[in-house]
């Protein structure tokens, strides 16, 4: 496993020249000895971490280990809603990436979702939250997956690190000389690349903050054209505890996330990288996905103003 190489900084798609499909995934277990006092110092780290040009995953699970949660520091943030969870910006993080706190009231929870060809880390601020996670479904691909198919990866500039991007770019040859090497391991990746589901701009103007907490929730922009029925693959589920930490991107795979308390709220902190504003909700059932938008709730602790659309209007007046 060589995480060291994988580049948070870019797409998840961009950086895969540099590694194989495996690799991007966190199973050892981290060590952390530093501590960091305060949300605020958090989040001064991972500037600086992400002002480089090379961000190593583990590195940022490990600042973000090195919090230790504390309401004080992002109880501002927590505002709840009654009906779903919401997402709350806290640091927009000049583009390059940005940082939520999600709040989950009492068994709330996310459709199963994927992660818009981005890095995903999450951290537990309080209560529980399950992460379940699903395979991808057989006719529609992660945009990661689209790449490693077209394109040859370099392993063995991931390996020696001998070159960096830049030099490539510049025409610099791995010392190694197999640098066309195609090593991709195509039975991990799926085949049927369906292709069709990048369409649906979600004209219905649905799933986003002017009627929800700006989350992912149910979609409701049908497809029309003819799919193929077959369930979601459920692929493992993680109980995460306060101030646990879990990273996932689309070569990982999806999930969804879920309160288990039909008591207590859970709050969570996340960072995307890159910043997202769609990413494709996926049918339990069916594995049918729908493209969403996903907005916040509250940005830097004040409530968004939101559009009463016509037919909540409606409802209201009844
Ligand atoms: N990706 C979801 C939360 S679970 S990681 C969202 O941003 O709404
Ligand atoms: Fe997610």
């Amino acid at each position: 496993m060589d995480i060291e190489n994988a580049n948070c900084k870019a797409k998840l798609s961009e950086c895969v020249h540099n590694i194989q499909l495996d690799d991007i995934s966190i199973e050892r277990p981290l060590k952390v000895d530093v501590q960091i006092t305060g949300l605020e110092r958090l989040l001064e780290e991972l500037h600086r971490v992400f002002s480089k040009n090379h961000v190593n995953i583990q590195d940022v699970q490990k600042l973000m280990l090195s919090y230790k949660s504390d309401p004080k520091d992002w109880r501002k943030y927590a505002k709840y809603d009654r009906f779903r969870y919401t997402r709350n910006l806290v640091d927009a993080g000049n583009g390059a990436f940005n940082i939520m706190v999600l709040c989950w009231g009492p068994g709330h929870a996310s459709a199963i979702h994927d992660h818009a060809d981005s890095h995903c880390f999450m951290k537990l601020l309080s209560g529980n939250l399950d992460e379940v996670r699903y395979d991808w479904p057989e006719n529609v691909q992660p945009e990661v997956v689209k790449k490693l198919k077209r394109k040859p990866t370099r392993r063995c500039c991931s390996e020696s690190e001998d070159l960096t991007d830049d030099m490539r770019r510049m025409g610099a040859k791995c010392p190694n000389g197999n640098c066309n090497s195609n090593v991709t391991n195509d039975t991990d990746i799926r085949q049927n690349d369906g292709g069709q589901f990048d369409s649906c701009q979600n004209g219905n103007g649905d799933v986003d903050g002017s009627q929800n907490g700006g989350n992912i929730g149910k979609p409701n922009c049908e497809y029309t054209d003819g799919y193929d029925i077959e369930s979601m693959k459920e692929t493992g589920r993680t109980r995460l505890e306060v101030n646990d930490v879990c990273y996932i991107n689309d070569a990982l795979g999806l999930h969804r996330m879920e309160n288990p308390s039909h008591v207590d709220g859970a709050v969570s902190l996340h960072l995307y990288c890159p910043p997202f504003d769609s990413c494709r909700v996926f049918d339990a059932r069916t594995g049918k996905p729908t493209e969403v938008k996903v907005t916040f709730w509250s940005m830097y602790g004040k409530k968004i103003k939101r559009v009463m659309e016509a037919n909540e209007i409606a409802d209201s007046q009844q």
